[in-house]
């Protein structure tokens, strides 16, 4: 849950619950972004599709754990948990639909176990699981080519994208208007562990990452759960192992 400071209301930002009807769902409020005021009413500017819930920023994500606005803009960008590939960073649109369907008998897919098809080909386990071309798509265009595109995908990676923010001020330097983004770096399988935070560069309008850099850290890395930017302009870490850290530039 965040304000947004620059059109004052509040984004809340909802999983799929393992539920493979939720995400393209009109109604049930898993995989959304939520858009509304402190009272809990839809703000009015919201354009979800006809039929929708109509608190519904945006809608078909997987796991959205961070969100951010551009600094300039004000525009709401996402950073999604992907399932284990493909975390991603979503710059939001108005109404748009970021392309998550993990329903049984889509796109060609056949049953699922728990009728959830967000882990398919293989549910975790098997040898084809980093045969990406089989893999269950973070963002199906082929079945929703106006999806929104994600700006940057870890490499085709899932290591637990969690919070984002934007770090501001002169004091951080070529920082000034980057990004940061924590990762929980939940490694297995061959999959690199990533504890760490990284820093975007995106263009000035937001709509592209032009660096990723990772940040040097002055203490052991850990689980980042959550990055706020204080008031200060410190950049507030905290852990899954019980610290809340302050980086200043
Ligand atoms: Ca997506």
């Amino acid at each position: 849950m965040r304000f947004n400071p620059g059109d004052g209301y509040l984004y809340l930002t909802t999983g799929d619950t393992h539920n493979g009807q939720v995400p393209q769902s009109p109604t049930m409020m898993g995989s959304k972004v939520l858009r509304i005021d402190t009272d809990g009413t839809a703000a009015p500017e919201n354009t979800p599709p006809v039929g929708f819930d109509k608190r519904t920023y945006t809608y078909g994500h997987r796991n959205v754990q961070g969100i951010a606005f551009h600094p300039e803009t004000g525009t709401p960008i996402a950073a999604e948990h992907g399932p284990w590939h493909s975390d991603e960073i979503t710059v939001l649109r108005n109404g748009g639909n970021a392309g998550w369907d993990p329903r049984p008998n889509m796109a060609g897919r056949g049953d699922c176990p728990d009728n959830y098809c967000g882990y398919s080909p293989n549910q975790m386990v098997g040898e084809n699981r980093f045969a990406r071309a089989s893999w269950m798509p973070m963002t199906d265009f082929e079945t929703y080519p106006s999806a929104m595109p994600p700006i940057w995908n870890n490499n085709g990676w899932s290591q637990g994208t969690s919070s984002a923010a934007f770090l501001e001020g002169d004091a951080w330097g070529d920082w000034d208007g980057a990004m940061v983004v924590g990762l929980m770096g939940i490694g297995f399988g061959g999959t690199p562990l990533g504890q760490r935070i990284d820093v975007l560069q995106l263009t000035d309008d937001g709509s592209e990452v032009i660096d990723v850099t990772e940040m040097t850290l002055p203490m052991e890395a850990g689980r980042f759960r959550s990055l706020v930017v204080g008031p200060d302009g410190s950049l507030y870490a905290a852990i899954d192992e019980g610290m809340i850290h302050k980086l200043t530039p």
